[in-house]
């Protein structure tokens, strides 16, 4: 089964943060990959990369950006699948503010679900992933009801 899921991030220096949505992804079943792809240092290999995922099969982007965070934003502008953001702490001012309203801040017709900044975002982004892809793909629907379940009995 080709991936559904592209996680992307701004710097390498994001990854150890992102680790924890990957393998949430891995834990329920959903196929993903991971690309390092800066939107300001470079745009045009995230361009090539965003603008052939839908044919890939992948139907959903979640991306990770600090500081300036252009790169969610910068995805939903090339693409018309499901954008989830998710801000980190990475610059020295606002502890994660900073990316928080770059991401939150999208103007109207270009949405991107942002989530908390930091490890509860990286891992809010995978669950949401999870329940928007759901809808469409019964075995991640009953590996997920399954978890809720275990969940509501306190597991
Ligand atoms: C952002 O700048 C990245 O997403 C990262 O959070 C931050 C710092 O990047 P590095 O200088 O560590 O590569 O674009």
């Amino acid at each position: 089964m080709p991936p559904l899921v592209a996680i992307l991030m701004g710097s390498d220096s994001d990854r150890p943060v992102m680790e924890k949505t990957g393998a949430i992804l891995t834990e329920f079943g959903v196929e993903h990959t991971t690309h390092v792809l800066s939107a300001h240092r470079r745009p045009d290999a995230l361009r090539d990369f965003v603008i052939s995922a839908e044919a890939q099969g992948y139907q959903l982007f979640i991306a990770a950006a600090g500081g300036a965070a252009a790169l969610p934003g910068a995805v939903k502008a090339l693409s018309a699948l499901p954008v989830i953001g998710v801000p980190l702490a990475s610059s020295e001012i606002g502890g994660g503010l900073d990316a928080l309203y770059s991401i939150v801040q999208m103007p109207p017709g270009a949405p991107v679900a942002t989530v908390a900044v930091g490890a509860w975002g990286a891992r809010n982004a995978a669950y949401l992933a999870i329940e928007i892809l759901a809808l469409s793909h019964p075995d991640i629907q009953k590996r997920y009801a399954e978890h809720r379940r275990r969940q509501a009995a306190g597991g």
